[in-house]
């Protein structure tokens, strides 16, 4: 492979591939729109928008030697603080102990981090640079500076992480078509945000009492066909998003276009969340709807000129905090079979071949965890599952695992944890029969029930 690789994109997948290539002896090119967001001046004024990381995501950043400088800068979340309308909250643990949480980190800090890794790995970073237009007969691509001057340059080897409005994907289409579907979810999200609290009440209690909430959790606001989740800021603020219908009946976007009708509205439905926000309307004013959908493509590749991972190729909705988590796993397949070397449209094939039934099993179980998120974490047979669940995975380690754990602190494939979470919830639906009592179930009875159903699970050390 003595083709330069160029990547379309230096945001997160981009930037952490571009370590991950490099450091393998590959020459790298990585055109980017945006400016140097290592620049003074160029970072979103005050605004700081946090991602949950997960051990998929976590081991991408071993494999690139990047973990210990992105721990630094990361906050534990044990599990989700499930907040009820009553103003009442209580702790539902994601794992089973300290060792299994998610961390949550500035996109900013970890972009940034990345893109100094990426340099020093020696990759060559060319920012300002968008991709306008590719020329596939003759392997030249088009780049756009923020002034409007055009600019050629070799394609080399192209990889698209130019994120879900990928440009490198409209070029692929128009030249031979992807199959390409977008699945709008219908509802769309908002960031607000819980700002430090008092510092005077801090200096007395210490380092958490920056917080409003708790710091050490996901914090989530369940109303049934909507939601809000809280994620914290290092400093001490949270980033907090509303999840809602975009149109159609009360409550939606359309019906709470202006910020007094949804200052009502929060008022009635988040009034413990609405106290903590003293900029909320300024906040709901300025910050725009986002749309949430998922991408589903029947091609990621053009041959063996071009392929896509990470957004670009597979978007998801964020219900399961793994849209990142999933593209930085991308990066670790395809450094491998890059830094293996051959024939470069059979490796984008194979590279496909591995990766898509797993994309599209996470952009599935991300859709399912919406309603298990703003419905059932209040569902009286919902919790009766997760109870037994809980009792099964005590007693029968290796056979029980719940689909959560298996999707945010293990590397088995995403399509694995799909098939084996459907079928242990029958099991669990077939035990409970309807009980809404976790404890009535013999544990014996429902452990024996399970090794006869199902095989153990696999090795997880280093599934
Ligand atoms: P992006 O990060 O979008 O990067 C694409 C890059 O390409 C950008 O830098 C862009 O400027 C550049 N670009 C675009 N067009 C061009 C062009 N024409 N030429 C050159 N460059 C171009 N995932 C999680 O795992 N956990 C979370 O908790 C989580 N929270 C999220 C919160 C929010 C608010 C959002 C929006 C997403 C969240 N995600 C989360 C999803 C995650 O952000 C994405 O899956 C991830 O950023 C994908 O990385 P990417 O590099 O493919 O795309
Ligand atoms: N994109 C997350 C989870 C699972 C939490 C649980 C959920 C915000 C946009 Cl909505 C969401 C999770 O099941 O208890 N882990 O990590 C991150 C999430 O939303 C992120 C912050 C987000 N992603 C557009 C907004």
């Amino acid at each position: 492979m003595q083709q330069p690789i160029t990547l379309i994109g230096g945001g997160l997948v981009g930037a952490l591939l571009a370590v991950l290539l490099a450091q393998r002896g590959l020459r790298v090119e990585v055109f980017e729109k945006r400016d140097d967001p290592r620049l003074p001046g160029t970072v979103a004024a005050g605004r700081s928008i946090n991602l949950a990381l997960a051990e998929r995501g976590l081991q991408a950043l071993r494999v690139a030697g990047q973990a210990d400088a992105v721990m630094r800068h990361a906050v534990m979340m044990r599990g989700r603080m499930v907040h009820t309308q009553g103003g009442h909250s209580g702790l539902q643990r994601y794992g089973v102990d300290d060792s299994e949480v998610i961390w949550s980190v500035s996109r900013g800090v970890l972009n940034r981090l990345l893109l100094d890794a990426a340099e020093q790995a020696g990759a060559r970073l060319h920012f300002g640079q968008a991709l306008s237009a590719v020329d596939f007969e003759h392997d030249r691509i088009e780049l756009a500076g923020a002034d409007g001057v055009r600019r050629q340059a070799d394609a080399g080897l192209l990889i698209g992480t130019d994120g879900a409005g990928s440009a490198l994907r409209a070029a692929m289409h128009a030249h031979a078509p992807l199959g390409e579907r977008v699945e709008a979810l219908g509802h769309g999200y908002k960031e607000l945000e819980i700002p430090p609290a008092m510092l005077a009440s801090a200096a007395v209690a210490g380092e958490d009492a920056r917080f409003a909430l708790e710091p050490h959790a996901l914090h989530i606001w369940p109303r049934g066909g909507y939601m809000c989740i809280a994620l914290p800021n290092t400093e001490g603020s949270f980033t907090v998003t509303l999840f809602l219908p975009t149109d159609g009946d009360w409550p939606s976007f359309v019906q709470l276009a202006d910020a007094e009708a949804a200052e009502r509205f929060f008022r009635d439905e988040f009034p413990d969340l609405l106290a903590l926000m003293p900029s909320f309307a300024a906040d709901y004013r300025s910050h725009p709807v986002g749309g949430l959908y998922t991408l589903y493509l029947d091609r990621w590749h053009l041959g063996g000129k071009a392929l896509l991972l990470g957004d670009a190729a597979h978007a998801i909705v964020p219900f399961h905090g793994q849209g990142m988590n999933c593209g930085f796993e991308d990066t670790v397949a395809l450094a491998g079979l890059l830094a293996a070397g051959g024939d470069s449209a059979e490796l984008f094939a194979e590279f496909q071949r591995v990766r898509q039934p797993n994309a599209d099993a996470i952009a599935a179980m991300a859709l399912e965890n919406y309603v298990e998120m703003r419905d059932s974490v209040a569902d009286p047979h919902y919790l009766a599952k997760r109870e037994l669940g809980l009792r099964l995975a005590a007693r029968a380690p290796g056979h029980f695992m719940a689909r959560y754990r298996m999707v945010t602190f293990t590397h088995l494939p995403y399509a694995y944890a799909l098939e084996r979470g459907r079928a242990q919830d029958a099991l669990l639906e077939r035990l409970l029969a309807g009980s809404t009592d976790a404890a009535s179930v013999d544990l014996d009875v429902a452990a024996a029930a399970l090794q006869a159903a199902l095989p153990p699970l696999p090795d997880l050390r280093h599934g």
